[in-house]
């Protein structure tokens, strides 16, 4: 392994260790799970700490842990996206989903303060070496694969990133030998200058999070990032079926590893019903991974992911034995295309994390089955034009729900399917079983965010699957 791995190049000036935070003055914009693990990191690191958030403060001091960290001494401003106490800060850091293009950041910027997102600090603070997973799609099933197959093989690993614990939180406790897989949002991405992943994987870049960055140019550009800054010693694995991945395949200088189903010429492909891998740099030559059959996870965007985290797995040295014990082992992460339930032979599939079409397109191909979809929720500004192939292709009757219902009704139309609109999510999970047969799926793959109904998709897949148990008599209504 290069010895250029050993330490990350840092260019920007964030302080690199905890001990550099003593008496320094930091401002945290978003009190949410990182601004939250943020604060708490640098209170405990000995900063003076100052978070604002634009939830009234009412909703800020009914959080137990905000309440605990006042205790401890932040200062938490409510009610506010700006705050002139910010300007007194040496240091301000975003919440992922802060436009680092605001007014009040540029002010702050102009004023000298330095700004910046908890990714990059929490780079600019590692010890360990990085694998950094993006991707429209499948970078959370990709990310815990990575990370099961570095476990398994006996390898210190830190799974962190929009997957749900923010990075910030080991970077205090990882050391050189460690490995952090991190996944990491375009949000993530739009705040990173100098994030620099030795392993980098973009699994699939198709339309999302079009309410948010300003156009799809935006998005493309932020996935771009995670390449941009790789040296000659890194690698970049990328799926080379993607039309999406292809227009960043150019960017920054790492060497490129490609997976793909498409491609017999790809470092990791199928050969039969093999995934095959060849990667001279780490002495791979024509290692059998798997079969289809070890796989417990279906569909071939599963295949992908599979071929994806073992690349990555393969540059950090895990062995090829090791990796096919850990393919075997994986069941999937919960919320993505998770059987909840069978009720008189109508399979319950839970793919609550499909919050776009891209994502619910992968669901519908990969079921066999007719299938009665529940979908909407929010809609993120996304064509669902996209999904006509495979709702024509498999869905028999659809059960709608939330803000985007009419839109995707609309939809339906156009294509001739029926639909039923329901009033909740409980109602949906009735009304799709009274309209299935013995054979069918009943798939809740949304196509939309969350938001509208729930506290985030997880709640809304924990309702789908204690509607489900409900219906199957499991758990009773009071
Ligand atoms: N806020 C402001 N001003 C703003 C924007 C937000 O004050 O301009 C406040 C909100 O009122 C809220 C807090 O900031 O109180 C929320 O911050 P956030 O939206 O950045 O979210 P966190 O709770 O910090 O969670 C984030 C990721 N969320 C988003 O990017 C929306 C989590 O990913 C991630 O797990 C977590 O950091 C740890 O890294 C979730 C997600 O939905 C799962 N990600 C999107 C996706 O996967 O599609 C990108």
């Amino acid at each position: 392994m290069s010895s250029a791995w050993a330490s990350n190049l840092i260019g920007i000036g964030l302080p690199k260790d905890p001990r550099e935070f003593k008496g320094l003055k930091v401002g945290v914009i978003g009190l949410g799970e990182t601004g939250c693990t943020l604060s708490e990191k640098l209170l405990n690191w000995g900063a003076e700490v100052i978070a604002i958030d634009s939830k009234p403060i009412w909703a800020l001091k009914a959080c137990k842990k905000i309440k605990e960290l006042t205790v401890r001494g932040l200062t938490a401003i409510g009610g506010t996206d700006e705050a002139e106490e910010l300007f007194g800060c040496q240091l301000v850091v975003l919440s992922p989903s802060v436009r680092p293009d605001k007014p009040f950041i540029e002010r702050l910027r102009s004023r000298g303060i330095k700004v910046t997102g908890e990714i990059e600090l929490a780079y600019a603070m590692c010890k360990g070496r990085i694998i950094a997973i993006t991707g429209t799609n499948g970078k959370t099933t990709t990310a815990t694969l990575v990370h099961h197959m570095l476990e398994t093989s006996g390898v210190k690993a830190f799974l962190v990133g929009n997957i749900g614990t923010p990075a910030i939180s080991c970077v205090d406790i990882a050391d050189e030998t460690s490995w952090l897989v991190m996944e990491v949002s375009s949000f993530q991405l739009m705040t990173c200058e100098a994030f620099r992943p030795n392993i980098g994987i973009i699994t699939n870049i198709a339309a999302d999070h079009l309410d948010w960055h300003r156009d799809i140019e935006e998005y493309i550009s932020a996935k771009a990032k995670l390449l941009r800054m790789q040296h000659e010693d890194d690698f970049a694995v990328l799926n080379s079926d993607d039309d999406g991945v292809r227009k960043v395949m150019h960017v920054g200088a790492a060497k490129r590893v490609l997976f793909g189903l498409g491609n017999n010429t790809a470092n990791v492909r199928l050969v039969g019903k093999k995934i095959v891998a060849d990667i001279p740099e780490v002495g791979i030559d024509g290692a059998t991974l798997c079969t289809l059959e070890d796989m417990q996870v279906c569909g071939e965007h599963n295949i992908l992911n599979v071929m994806a985290a073992s690349a990555a797995a393969l540059l950090s040295g895990v062995s090829p034995d090791s990796i096919r014990g850990a393919i075997a082992s994986f069941a999937g992460v919960p919320h993505r295309l998770e059987v909840v339930g069978e009720i008189d032979g109508v399979k319950f599939i839970n793919d609550s994390a499909a919050t776009s079409p891209h994502a619910a397109l992968q669901a519908l191909r990969s079921i066999d089955a007719p299938i009665i979809w529940v979908a909407g929720g929010e809609n993120k500004g996304l064509d669902f034009g996209i999904l006509s192939d495979a709702v024509k292709r498999r869905v028999k009757t659809a059960v709608l729900i939330g803000s985007a219902a009419m839109e995707i009704a609309e939809f339906l139309m156009r294509l001739n399917v029926p639909f039923k609109l329901a009033g909740g999510l409980e109602e949906a999970v009735s009304l799709a079983f009274n309209m299935a047969s013995r054979g069918d799926v009943v798939l809740l793959s949304p196509a939309c965010r969350s938001l509208d109904m729930f506290e985030n998709y997880a709640e809304r897949g924990e309702q789908f699957r204690v509607a489900v148990k409900r219906l199957s008599g499991v758990i009773k209504n009071d």
